[in-house]
């Protein structure tokens, strides 16, 4: 399967976010910035909210790498449309990248699109991609610590996902820590645990972003 490819450009600074946000108006999309570290299971997330979600709405995927296409090949197969971004060693999406991926994906036949943002907890989160919403994902296995360690990344979402929920039996994690820090760095956002693997949390999780994607669109 060929995959549309696309290179970040980084000499050019010039915000777009807010070009990019009236491009998703006019289409009635939703475009949602998924973050958080190398291997917390964002690809894994992305294809179980495409299954929790089908039948409700109508998803796309631009996947970020610094290299590679292997992501977008995973969501492609499963008949989604989806772009690769190559950000050639950048270690964060920029807007101007999205304004430039967008007319290659169908946007009249979409409501929702996942942008899978570079593995990292600190350089995406500075980064206004011109998003409808952003989540925010952690692993049990990266540890309880990483509110406290990386907070911008956690201030400034919409919603925290702990994945690998299944794992929890094995690992030092203190739910009620990062509960805490949570609602320290963001008072009353909404915090959910899941497992990519049992399926665990995700329809709750798909229900509250369903009610988000509504409002976006509407
Ligand atoms: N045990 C367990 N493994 C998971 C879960 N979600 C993802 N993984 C595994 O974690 C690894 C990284 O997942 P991936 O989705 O590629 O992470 P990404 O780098 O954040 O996109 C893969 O081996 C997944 O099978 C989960 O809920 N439980
Ligand atoms: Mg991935």
């Amino acid at each position: 399967m060929e995959i549309k490819v696309l290179h970040q450009v980084m000499e050019w600074n010039e915000d777009v976010s807010k070009e990019v946000r009236e491009t998703l108006a006019a289409h009635s999309v939703c475009m949602v910035n998924l973050m958080g570290s190398p291997g917390a299971g964002k690809t894994s997330l992305i294809t179980s909210l495409i299954e929790q979600l089908a039948g409700r709405w109508r998803v796309g995927v631009i996947e970020g790498d610094i290299a590679g296409q292997i992501d977008a090949e995973r969501i492609a197969a499963l008949g989604i449309p989806a772009v690769q971004l190559n950000t050639d060693g950048a270690c964060h999406i920029e807007a101007m990248s999205i304004r430039n991926l967008l007319p290659m994906l169908p946007l009249d036949q979409l409501d929702v699109i996942f942008v899978e943002n570079i593995g990292n907890l600190v350089c995406p989160a500075e980064f206004d991609i011109g998003e409808s919403l952003r989540i925010t994902l952690l692993s049990v296995p990266e540890g309880d610590d990483k509110v406290e360690k990386y907070p911008l990344m956690f201030t400034d979402t919409g919603c925290l996902v702990i994945n690998k929920f299944d794992m929890m039996p094995y690992f030092d994690f203190d739910l009620e820590r990062v509960r805490q820090n949570y609602e320290t760095v963001n008072p009353g956002a909404p915090l959910y645990c899941v497992s990519c693997r049992t399926k665990e949390g995700l329809d709750t999780l798909a229900d509250w972003l369903s009610q988000q994607i509504r409002q976006a669109v509407r």
